[in-house]
């Protein structure tokens, strides 16, 4: 896969590019490159944002200086990119809720877009006439998209082939279908007991059927229990 974010700080990234499973990635051939709007802009003196019309705070991202990336990077009018085929991600906190069933999606993909906003966000014609995808990490407000883009990064780059160790490790884990889109179960490790606080007698029995019973009784309760889509906080 072939991921091109899009931002005003590339810097933001390099903390993101030193962990294991990206690094794993990147090693079996997948790439990550990163875009600076300002690097391209028509613009004097690299500006690339501008004061809204109609008034109000804060500043928005100027379509032009999107275009002018967006056109270094592939060479093509960047409105012709979804009807190419390519996924072009918003990263606006209005937009589609990333989950699991997203990620899957995304990571299915040859090769992926992010535009990270700064400021009040994107020019709306950005949004109509540029992205195919808006995505939102959740129902709050970020100074900008970088984390939202590493958010996305993250969860899709770990479902590559050779980003994880263990390649059954992302089969069985919260969310997925093993677990029929539950959380996951809890897991112990040694020791045993401590402080008197000890590990559910089942996972020392080495009995496996009772365990895997045991693990799916846990899942489903989690997925009932803590953390409900009422909003309230456990
Ligand atoms: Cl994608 N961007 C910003 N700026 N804030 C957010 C977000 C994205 N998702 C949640 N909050």
């Amino acid at each position: 896969m072939e991921i091109d974010v899009f931002t005003l700080f590339p810097g933001a990234f390099a903390w993101f590019e030193q962990q294991r499973h990206v690094r794993n990635a990147l090693a079996h051939g997948h790439r990550l490159g990163y875009v600076n709007y300002r690097d391209h802009t028509p613009l004097s003196a690299g500006q690339v944002d501008d004061t809204p019309f109609g008034g109000g705070a804060g500043m928005v991202l100027r379509v032009d200086a999107v275009e002018a990336a967006l056109r270094a990077r592939y060479g093509c009018d960047p409105a012709s990119l979804a009807g190419a085929g390519r996924r072009v991600i918003a990263l606006t906190p209005g937009g589609r809720l990333l989950d699991e069933g997203i990620a899957d999606s995304l990571a299915t993909e040859r090769a992926l877009t992010l535009l990270c906003g700064r400021y009040e966000g994107f020019d709306q014609r950005v949004l109509d006439h540029f992205a195919t995808d808006q995505l939102s990490i959740g129902r709050y407000v970020l100074a900008g998209g970088e984390l939202a883009a590493m958010v996305v990064c993250d969860t899709v780059i770990r479902k590559l082939p050779g980003a994880l160790g263990r390649a059954e490790s992302a089969i069985e884990e919260s969310f997925s279908r093993a677990l029929g889109g539950a959380p996951e179960y809890p897991h112990y490790t040694r020791p045993a007991e401590y402080r008197g606080w000890r590990v559910p007698d089942v996972l020392l029995s080495g009995h496996h059927a009772r365990i895997r019973e045991w693990r799916l009784d846990e899942s489903r309760r989690r997925d009932s229990g803590a953390g409900a889509a009422d909003g309230s906080l456990p």
